[in-house]
């Protein structure tokens, strides 16, 4: 390809350039495939704000007419947000959709590999992908799992997505070499809640502390695998547990009888949950992601300070 591989706007073109502005990587499935229309155009436009209140420049990143875009413009948003023929992209499918045109938002997966090429070290999201329940059988596990062992970037997170086996994700982190540090907590996060119950093994006070750990990372050399960052929903907000175990065993169990698998997995509970909490796990979702932005950007700025 003579045509360079990625876009990148001149905002975030500018602050990567400059070294001193903090930029933080935000995906997009979270806004084309994990959200109702017409709320997830606001959403998406609200987190970028968070970023830009923080000082530091988001990088919205999703694959347009096969340019993957760094950096989206304003009626790229839109787009985003509202074009339901948006496919969803983790990172093997970045080369043919590269070569045939097509547009897709990015999961995580997708996400990570990107803004890494570009090179943004801090990402934010709600939940990671991981192994689903019923592993054994389908062998469902998100490909973000195998990417992040092998790309150097911080993803700040509410955990993993609580549809999923919580223990054998955290084991598979473990297997694939990716630190887990809790922020202000010594529990792995339970995205719509504050809790998994399953410990962890490091905790972080502050942003600054983060950014030592990467400092830590770059020195030691030879790590290429990322480092999440697990900042859970504050407990006010979070989704009463007894409602998420309720709705998402039913969850579950209406996935099982449609016969949803793959892709479509995950829309699918999290549409679900949304629906039979009349939005409440929406909001308990929406509150995780809001403070992992703001805290990706916060750790995006120490991050790029001078270290004296
Ligand atoms: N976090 C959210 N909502 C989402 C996702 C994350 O709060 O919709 C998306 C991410 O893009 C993640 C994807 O990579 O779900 C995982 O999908 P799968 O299980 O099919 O790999
Ligand atoms: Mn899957």
């Amino acid at each position: 390809m003579t045509e360079p591989a990625l876009r990148l706007s001149d905002e975030v073109r500018d602050a990567l350039v400059s070294r001193r502005t903090p930029v933080v990587a935000l995906e997009s499935t979270i806004i084309a495939h994990g959200l109702p229309r017409p709320r997830n155009l606001l959403v998406a436009r609200e987190l970028e704000e968070i970023v830009r209140a923080a000082g530091a420049v988001p990088a919205t990143i999703a694959v347009l007419d096969g340019v993957p875009h760094i950096g989206l413009g304003k009626s790229e948003l839109e787009r985003v947000a509202n074009d339901p023929d948006l496919r969803k992209f983790g990172f093997r499918d970045l080369p043919p959709a590269l070569a045939t045109g097509a547009s897709g938002a990015t999961t995580v997966s997708g996400t990570a590999f990107l803004a890494a090429r570009a090179g943004i070290r801090v990402f934010a999201t709600g939940g990671l992908g991981g192994v689903h329940r019923e592993w054994v059988t389908t062998q469902d596990e998100s490909a973000d799992l195998g990417l992040l062992a092998r790309t150097r970037i911080t993803v700040v997170c509410a955990g993993v997505k609580s549809i999923l086996d919580v223990p054998a994700t955290l084991e598979r982190l473990e297997t694939l070499g990716v630190a887990v540090l809790g922020y202000r907590t010594a529990e792995f996060p339970g995205f719509y809640l504050s809790s998994s119950g399953q410990p962890v093994d490091w905790t972080v006070r502050d942003a600054s502390e983060v950014a030592g750990v990467m400092r830590a990372q770059d020195a030691l050399g030879g790590l290429n695998s990322a480092l999440v960052v697990a900042n859970p929903v504050p407990e006010a907000e979070q989704l009463d547990p007894r409602l998420h175990d309720r709705v998402l065993a039913e969850a579950l169990a209406a996935a099982d009888r449609a016969g949803v698998t793959g892709q479509a997995t995950t829309p699918f509970l999290l549409a679900y949950l949304t629906e039979h909490t009349e939005g409440a796990s929406l909001e308990a979702n929406l509150a995780a992601v809001r403070g992992n932005v703001r805290l990706a950007a916060e750790i995006a700025a120490r991050w790029v300070e001078p270290v004296e």
